[in-house]
């Protein structure tokens, strides 16, 4: 019922981290339209705190909410609305990082971005409004100084403050209400769906009531949406309580791609049933996020843009394996793990500028416009609902088809000449990740000509519709 992103069928989207919605409207009409995206997360929209004690505003005082006003570090409400709706002329919907299982961090106070005052120690925040009862208390939190600190008690887990930010009682229909108030509000500018913060920090039932009292989309149907619970087989709260509610991450997922782009030979093994991975049809997958790749939330151990030739082929294996929903990650460099979005002198976000060869400057990593990246959001569309066939796995290389509709192959040294069966129709293809600088050939067996070689990335991949 929630698994629906209204995006006709497409099959991608991109989370562009941190981006102003001026910015993030250009890129839908200019870029993510034409690739076949099919939506784009935005950084959580609504009034937040401005911290300036530990860091000069940091990116994650976007997780510390102050009100449901539509005014937030990325624009304003108008600029909110007309991004959303250039977006939607273009095939693209929005999808909004919703923060509701808190609100502010404990010892912080004075006004938020749109300008409504808080007091987080008072529980005050009058701008939605939040008073002392709306929050969990000590009758419910089952920890000494209530804060969470014990994972294997869901209790504990979700009724205690998280790094010490006010916990609020989703069970009560009033604050049901304005989380539900809230979400319509967007949905009523046409947001197509929602990326729960926090998910495994509030009750399954509390959040499937909000859902209850949520209004259909644009173009009919409930919104799309995707729950954010670290699961890594580490405490008492699994993924697959919140499956009937939509889509959940699949944090696990990002372990076993790193391991197996470092391993070639682990690579059929990246869905694993035996360690509790959730089921295709719940998983929502990504090689990174915006926090693991910093070192917060379930980060180590992982591929990032930092590490450019092997994080392309995590990426685009992802999007051409038969596993899950897919979103791409899109960065800004960082040295520090708390620092926020390129910024100008009043740490306003800097424009996103794009370069002649289509590359991003002002400090935007802009990974998915990477060509092994961005030109296969095509091919994931293409392939929607095949089988993955033809699996070949040895040595440094590793391809696969999907039905009869696609043909995917990588190699680690970045080299490999080989003929390789295929589900394919005869024919000469455009290799999509070199936009068609290379041309491949099936045979009338279905026998493809690999053609990797080190002048260009370590991957091909070919798409039916996609002839030279
Ligand atoms: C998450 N999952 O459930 C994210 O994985 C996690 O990264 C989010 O924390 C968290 N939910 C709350 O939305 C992020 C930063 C934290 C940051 C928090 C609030 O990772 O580092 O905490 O957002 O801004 C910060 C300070 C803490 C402080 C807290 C409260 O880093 O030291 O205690 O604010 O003031
Ligand atoms: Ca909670």
């Amino acid at each position: 019922e929630f698994t629906d992103p209204h995006c006709d069928g497409k099959q991608v989207i991109v989370h562009l981290f941190e981006w102003k919605w001026t910015d993030i409207a250009q890129e839908c009409e200019r870029y993510l339209g034409p690739k076949g995206y099919c939506g784009v997360q935005v950084s959580p929209a609504n009034e937040h705190v401005m911290v300036t004690k530990e860091y000069p505003r940091p990116w994650w005082e976007r997780y510390q909410p102050v009100s449901y006003k539509l005014t937030s570090r990325s624009g304003n409400e108008d600029q909110f609305k007309d991004m959303v709706q250039r977006c939607k002329k273009v095939g693209v919907r929005v999808f909004v990082d919703v923060v509701v299982n808190h609100m502010a961090g404990l010892g912080r106070k004075g006004q938020g971005t749109a300008g409504s005052g808080f007091d987080s120690d008072a529980l005050s925040f009058p701008g939605v409004p939040f008073g002392r009862d709306n929050f969990n208390d000590k009758s419910k939190c089952p920890s000494g100084d209530g804060m969470v600190n014990n994972y294997g008690d869901p209790n504990n887990v979700r009724n205690c403050y998280l790094v010490g930010l006010t916990d609020l009682d989703q069970s009560q229909e009033y604050v049901r209400d304005k989380i539900a108030g809230f979400f319509n509000h967007m949905i009523d500018i046409g947001v197509a769906g929602f990326r729960v913060d926090a998910a495994k920090h509030m009750w399954p039932g509390d959040i499937g009531a909000i859902q209850g009292k949520l209004k259909n989309v644009d173009g009919g149907g409930k919104p799309f949406f995707y729950h954010e619970v670290i699961d890594q087989n580490d405490g008492a709260i699994k993924v697959t309580e919140y499956e009937s509610l939509g889509y959940v991450t699949e944090f696990r997922y990002c372990q076993k791609i790193a391991w197996g782009i470092k391993n070639f030979g682990q690579l059929g093994g990246v869905v694993d049933y035996g360690w509790g991975m959730t089921k295709s049809s719940n998983a929502f997958v990504f090689v990174d996020n915006h926090d693991n790749q910093r070192g917060h939330g379930g980060g180590g151990n992982l591929l990032t843009h930092k590490q450019p030739r092997d994080y392309k082929m995590a990426v685009a294996f992802t999007l051409a394996y038969n596993y899950g929903f897919t979103r791409v990650m899109s960065s800004y460099s960082f040295d520090s793990t708390d620092q926020g979005p390129p910024h100008n002198s009043d740490y306003s976000a800097k424009d996103v500028t794009i370069n002649q060869d289509g590359s991003c400057g002002n400090g935007w990593v802009c990974e998915h416009r990477w060509n092994p990246i961005g030109n296969m959001a095509a091919f994931r569309n293409a392939v929607t609902g095949t089988d993955l066939n033809n699996w070949y796995n040895q040595g440094d290389v590793v391809a696969f088809g999907r039905g009869n509709k696609g043909f995917f192959a990588m190699a680690k040294q970045g080299h490999a000449q080989m003929q390789l069966k295929s589900g394919m129709p005869a024919g000469s293809y455009c290799d999509l990740i070199t936009d068609c600088k290379k041309k491949i050939n099936v045979d009338g067996n279905g026998m493809v000509s690999v053609n990797i070689d080190n002048n260009d990335e370590p991957i091909m991949a070919i798409i039916v519709g996609g002839h030279s």
